[in-house]
């Protein structure tokens, strides 16, 4: 065979062979046997040149061989990568059809909710949200409210006292009420300002009684301010809450630090005031106490009685949520138990 004729052989065979591949790694090992080793088609061509009586002409004849192989697979890689992109295109492609995974999304603790649904009731009725302390002193907790030492009043809000300063004197705070202290002492009337917060009491766990619970104070100081008033805003705000067929009531009570008091009790919600078992037959369920601000609290901030009045309220955060959840025992707000709040 002359060198020209295995020249052709070789440009057709490869030319087929890289024509025919099937992938880019047949491409590759295709041009590897007939153009890239020494030991290729190719090669072995070069290599008898130097044999050849023309080596200039077998040289040329070989380079335009080389050049159109070396065409014939490139072309075929073109083809190949343009496949393999368009295949991965079809296979890596996300559908935005199919549902992902699930993904579980936390949600606030009831109690933070009705915390912050009240702040935002109050807000729109023109109040502003103040803040105490939770360790408090014995002044703003009891005597500045008109619990003296020793009044029978100071053992219904049993607490732990704190070892620090004076003996006696710093606690965990009882109410909220103390926060009216505050508010007062910092400033003057007109006063509009709810405080939400945790209180602490040595009371046994029952179903609406925990040792650690939550208040929202009401404190409302003004020329002219009457209980007219104080009634209506405990029966707005109970309205925003549970809805227009839930009402307010109030039974005359006591409170040191208010005068005159009240208790006040809203519709049952779970039998809209039918009776029921949570609500002991009576149709009504106990909220929270107010009253008038007692005018020994004013002298005891400094504010003239003869020209202001004004009236305080408080009640449970917890008892909210629970009435308004339906959540039957208050233990299991404070359990911590996800399978029990995912609920709400
Ligand atoms: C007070 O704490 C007064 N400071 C309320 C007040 C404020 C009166 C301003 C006048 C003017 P009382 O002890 O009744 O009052 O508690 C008020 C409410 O807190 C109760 O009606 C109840 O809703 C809630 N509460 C009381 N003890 C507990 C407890 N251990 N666990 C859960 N909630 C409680």
């Amino acid at each position: 065979m002359t060198f020209v004729d295995d020249t052709r052989r070789f440009t057709d065979d490869a030319v087929g062979a890289a024509r025919g591949a099937a992938s880019l790694d047949d491409l590759e090992e295709q041009e590897r046997l007939h153009l890239k080793s020494k030991a290729s088609t190719h090669g072995l061509l070069k290599e008898r040149i130097k044999r050849e009586d023309d080596r200039a002409a077998a040289g040329r004849l070989l380079n335009e061989a080389r050049v159109e192989v070396e065409r014939a697979f490139a072309a075929r890689r073109d083809e190949l990568e343009r496949a393999a992109r368009a295949e991965s295109m079809v296979r890596d492609r996300i559908d935005l059809t199919v549902g992902g995974g699930e993904y579980r999304r936390g949600h606030l603790h009831p109690v933070t909710r009705i915390w912050r649904e009240l702040e935002d009731v109050f807000v729109g009725l023109g109040y502003k949200v103040a803040e105490g302390p939770e360790v408090e002193l014995d002044w703003y907790n009891f005597e500045a409210l008109n619990f003296p030492p020793g009044h029978p009043a100071r053992a219904m809000q049993d607490t732990l006292y704190v070892r620090l300063g004076e003996p006696e004197q710093v606690l965990l705070r009882t109410h909220t009420s103390p926060v009216q202290v505050r508010t007062m002492e910092a400033q003057k009337p007109p006063i509009y300002v709810v405080a939400p917060g945790r209180v602490f009491r040595r009371d046994t766990l029952d179903a609406r009684h925990s040792p650690v619970f939550h208040q929202i104070e009401g404190l409302a100081v003004d020329e002219g301010i009457t209980l007219g008033d104080l009634l209506g805003t405990i029966e707005a705000f109970i309205h925003a809450l549970f809805g227009p067929n839930i009402n307010a009531r109030f039974l005359p009570s006591f409170f040191p630090f208010t005068e005159p008091s009240v208790e006040f009790a809203m519709t049952c919600v779970f039998c809209e005031g039918a009776g029921c078992t949570v609500c002991s037959k009576t149709g009504w369920v106990e909220l929270g106490g107010a009253g008038m601000v007692d005018p020994a609290v004013f002298e005891a901030v400094d504010i003239d009685p003869e020209r202001y009045s004004g009236f305080a309220f408080g009640f449970g955060i917890d008892r909210v949520a629970q009435l308004l959840y339906g959540i039957d025992h208050v233990k299991n707000v404070w359990d911590g138990d996800v399978r029990f709040l995912r609920q709400f």
